[in-house]
């Protein structure tokens, strides 16, 4: 809680949670004259709504609504939670901006879409009636948003984007309460507000750091445990540090996902617990060394995706079963990695990932940007992608499964695929992606941070970071229909960017529209062999250099998109697998090359 870190509540004996998912109740406010006529005491004509979930694909009206919405529920907070207690209200996910107001007052704000924020409530609370909590939603597609809206340079790629509702970027923007909204309490006197543990490996043991920050600049005693292994805290000012040592550890790893369990206590004068957190940990090192990628001290190539939270009737809204089905096909498929493709997904499905050995490059949100736009645009980018940055690392700095940070998908710095980069527009993004790659590593200088590259985009930016990341669309977007010369140029091109920057490659996306059902001899687009076939020779390709670190398809699943010429049915159809997750012979391909079955 607070502003130490953003660490997913827990109950334990000293600390309560209250998840308010359900039926709320919903009111679009496209006048946005709720604020002033009261609407967060209550709504004059509500109807009921699920959360979480997206509110686009539950009503006709709310389809295509970005603007301003309100959500409303009511609830009676235990009464033992009174005395004691400081209760905070976490909002998983609201897309995009929001206010909340307790009880009639206003006790939070938030920008973005896709991370958690939290505010103490404990003086908003009422205990003899039921407790109001009145949230405010909108997805304005604003230009100084991250993602940003479409400015007077369009942004995003001509011709793809720029459908109905427009944005600068291929993906519905889902809009809504997207992830649980919780109630907590933790201990009033002083509670633990974060939790970082890093881990190194020297020989066969495995080193634990952990540092742990407790409210009220805490100044007493604790004690942190890992299996048989104790080291005491000792706290000054608020924060307290300890080492643990484990011999012979067994490495996190897709192999063997073992986690470990840390228990922090912190104690009062006869050592009795005064507070608790319990935290999974896997024991892993990543690290980048000339072009190799190495986990564990060796070598690893990810197989995987580019996903979407998407899903018909949810939209973008918190969905375990979606969740769990995801991660089987995966395993099906021998995938063992994925990105979050175009931003933070919900820490539930981190927590999967640590368990079941995923590989997850972790994205923020900022895709769509255009160093053409006005500078002052920019400027506003700059501090929302450092706010997502901050609080992406602070919610995801412990899951093991993160390998990598990722500040951007293609941005752009002139016309996309080859036309000439304008400098100016070169030179600013040098300077944002320099600021980005600089304060990542101050907030975690654990892992590579990496910047994904749009096919014939601007490459310099590629040298400020850690491994370079591209998106390639050789015998789709360009060179349609002639898959071995989209082969040689893709060739061409790795080499060539081996060359340049002698860092690791990852190949983030490729892929072909597919329509399932359709058959092509010899392959032709949109077929389900044009795909295959796409597919083989981008992963021969990649197996003939060690240098790629990773080749993850663009998609796992078809999703779905805005209104446009190019996406047939409002989806995006490169998916190896349709919405509802059946395979298409693409599925069945990666299966065995991937799975060896
Ligand atoms: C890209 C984007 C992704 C699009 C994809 C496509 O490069 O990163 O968001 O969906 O291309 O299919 O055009």
């Amino acid at each position: 809680a607070g502003r130490g870190g953003l660490l997913r509540p827990q109950r334990n004996a000293h600390r309560e949670l209250l998840d308010t998912s359900g039926l709320w109740r919903f009111q679009l406010d496209p006048r946005e004259e709720g604020e002033a006529a009261g609407w967060s005491r209550a709504l004059p004509a509500p109807r009921p709504i699920a959360v979480p979930c997206s509110w686009n694909d539950l009503f006709d009206d709310a389809k295509d609504h970005l603007g301003l919405a309100w959500y409303q529920t009511e609830l009676w907070v235990p009464a033992a939670w009174r005395e004691g207690r400081r209760v905070f209200l976490r909002v998983g996910s609201a897309n995009y901006a929001a206010k909340v107001w307790v009880n009639g007052t206003l006790v939070a704000e938030h920008f973005g879409g896709h991370l958690p924020f939290e505010a103490e409530v404990t003086g908003a609370l009422a205990w003899d009636r039921p407790n109001t909590i009145a949230i405010a939603v909108e997805n304005k597609q604003l230009l100084g948003r991250v993602p940003p809206g479409p400015g007077p340079a369009g942004g995003g790629v001509a011709g793809i984007v720029g459908g109905y509702p427009a944005t600068t970027y291929d993906f519905f923007p889902y809009a809504g309460l997207h992830r649980p909204v919780l109630l907590h309490a933790v201990p009033a006197a002083t509670h633990i507000e974060d939790v970082t543990a890093t881990t190194r490996i020297e020989g066969r043991d495995g080193v634990v750091d952990v540092t742990v920050a407790a409210a009220g600049g805490y100044a007493g005693r604790g004690r942190v445990r890992l299996g048989e292994l104790e080291a005491d805290l000792a706290f000054r000012a608020g924060t307290a540090q300890a080492t643990l040592r484990i011999p012979s550890a067994r490495f996190w790893g897709p192999r063997d996902p073992h986690l470990y369990r840390l228990d922090v206590t912190l104690t009062d004068g006869q050592g009795r617990g005064t507070d608790s957190y319990a935290l999974d940990i896997g024991i892993r090192t990543v690290e980048v060394r000339g072009d190799r990628l190495l986990l564990n001290g060796e070598p690893v190539a990810l197989r995987g995706f580019g996903k979407h939270e998407d899903f018909p009737l949810h939209g973008r809204g918190l969905d375990l079963a979606m969740w769990v089905r995801d991660y089987e096909l995966l395993r099906w498929a021998g995938a063992n990695s994925y990105r979050t493709t175009h931003y933070p997904y919900a820490e539930e499905a981190m927590e999967l990932a640590d368990r079941l050995g995923v590989l997850v490059i972790n994205e923020i949100p900022a895709v769509g940007l255009n160093f053409e736009d006005p500078e002052e645009a920019t400027a506003q980018r700059l501090d929302q992608a450092l706010l997502q940055l901050r609080e992406l690392v602070a919610r995801d700095k412990n899951h093991p499964s993160t390998i990598m940070w990722c500040v951007a998908n293609e941005p752009l710095g002139g016309p996309p695929l080859g036309g000439q980069p304008v400098p100016r527009a070169v030179e600013a993004g040098m300077r944002f992606f320099r600021r980005l790659y600089d304060e990542t590593r101050r907030l975690d200088a654990t892992r590579p941070v990496t910047l994904v590259g749009v096919q014939g985009g601007v490459l310099d930016w590629h040298g400020i970071f850690d491994v370079v990341c591209v998106n390639r669309y050789f015998g789709w977007y360009t060179q349609p229909g002639r898959l071995d010369e989209a082969a040689r140029v893709l060739e061409d091109d790795l080499d060539g960017l081996h060359r340049r920057f002698g860092k690791p490659v990852i190949v983030t996306e490729f892929g072909t529209d597919t329509l399932p059902g359709v058959h092509a001899a010899p392959p032709e687009m949109w077929s389900e062999e044009y795909q295959v076939e796409y597919l083989r020779r981008y992963l021969d390709a990649a197996a003939r250099r060690p240098f790629v670190a990773g080749m993850h398809v663009w998609n796992f699943a078809d999703f779905k998109t805005g209104q446009g010429t190019a996406r047939a049915g409002g989806m995006n159809h490169k998916g190896v697998f349709t919405r509802d997750r059946r395979p298409k012979m693409a599925a069945h391909f990666l299966r065995s090359r991937w799975a060896g079955t």
